[in-house]
């Protein structure tokens, strides 16, 4: 199951695991683009895929949609929390109250709710692999990042505990952390400004969005014993929240 498989990072995901022989169950906001991914996958490599078109910041949806499965598609094995989002860059005195919503319901409470949904069986089943994707973010703080750096920190609080609580019952729990990588990420946060959004990726190699289900395709293949807890990767030309080497 990978929530935001419409776009940049959760799609190579996607097509990642489709190439892995996965049956899939894909979520996000944007059903067209999840259909077409959907057919797309089937015809190439001929596995099961459902999408789910849901917003995971809506409780109600959220319930209602898992409640609606059939049994089998319930069964997660692997739940790729992804679905994510910043908005807006602004001093924290500045900051716009729907934007600090926004992040909060997406980041911290949407991957709440479809956790909330997923884990139960993976307890009963005692077996499972939980991905939270959280960022630089999680780790430092950078300036005008506030409430960002605020829900991806939460995301990595949250993997500690998931890995805590679900300590008895075998089931994984990793994070990945990922610095600058060129998706829709930056036109979402400047809200279409593609100009603007461009400039963050100027003058150095980002990260692609595959590099990243690379990274969540090692963490999944390894061996039952073995839990990577997190990876940190970040593009050479970045050395951290705030430096990178432009050329
Ligand atoms: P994109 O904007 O390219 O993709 C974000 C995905 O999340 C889309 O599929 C979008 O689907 C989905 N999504 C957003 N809001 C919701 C929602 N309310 N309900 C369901 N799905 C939602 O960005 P990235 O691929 O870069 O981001 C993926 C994750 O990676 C995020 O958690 C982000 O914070 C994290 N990250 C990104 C980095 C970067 O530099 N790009 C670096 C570090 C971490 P739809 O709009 O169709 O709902
Ligand atoms: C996305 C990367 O540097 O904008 O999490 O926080 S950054």
């Amino acid at each position: 199951m990978i929530t935001g498989a419409s776009a940049g990072i959760g799609e190579p995901c996607a097509r990642t695991f489709a190439q892995d022989g996965y049956k899939l169950l894909l979520v996000a906001r944007r059903g067209n683009r999840l259909d077409q991914l959907a057919k797309e996958l089937i015809a190439a490599f001929d596995i099961e895929c459902k999408i789910i078109e849901l917003d995971v910041r809506d409780k109600g949806q959220v319930k209602e949609s898992w409640n609606n499965l059939p049994k089998q598609w319930q069964e997660i094995d692997v739940l790729i929390n992804n679905a994510g989002l910043s908005q807006g860059l602004d001093p924290i005195d500045e900051g716009d109250w729907d934007d600090w919503d926004r992040m909060i319901d997406t980041n911290i409470k949407g991957l709440l709710y479809i956790s909330r949904m997923v884990l139960p069986g993976m307890k009963e089943r005692k077996r499972g692999h939980v991905v939270n994707i959280g960022s630089i973010a999680a780790k430092e703080v950078y300036p005008k990042g506030n409430v960002y750096c605020a829900t991806k920190h939460a995301v990595d609080s949250l993997s500690k505990a998931m890995r805590i609580d679900l300590l008895p019952f075998s089931v994984k729990v990793s994070t990945i952390h990922p610095g600058a990588v060129e998706t829709e990420f930056s036109i979402v946060r400047f809200k279409g400004d593609a100009e603007r959004a461009e400039q963050v990726y100027q003058g150095f190699d980002p990260l692609l969005a595959n590099d990243i289900a690379d990274a969540v395709s090692y963490v999944v293949s390894r061996p039952k014993h073995v839990n990577i807890n997190e990876l940190l990767i970040m593009p050479t030309a970045q050395a951290n929240g705030t430096m990178f080497h432009r050329k």
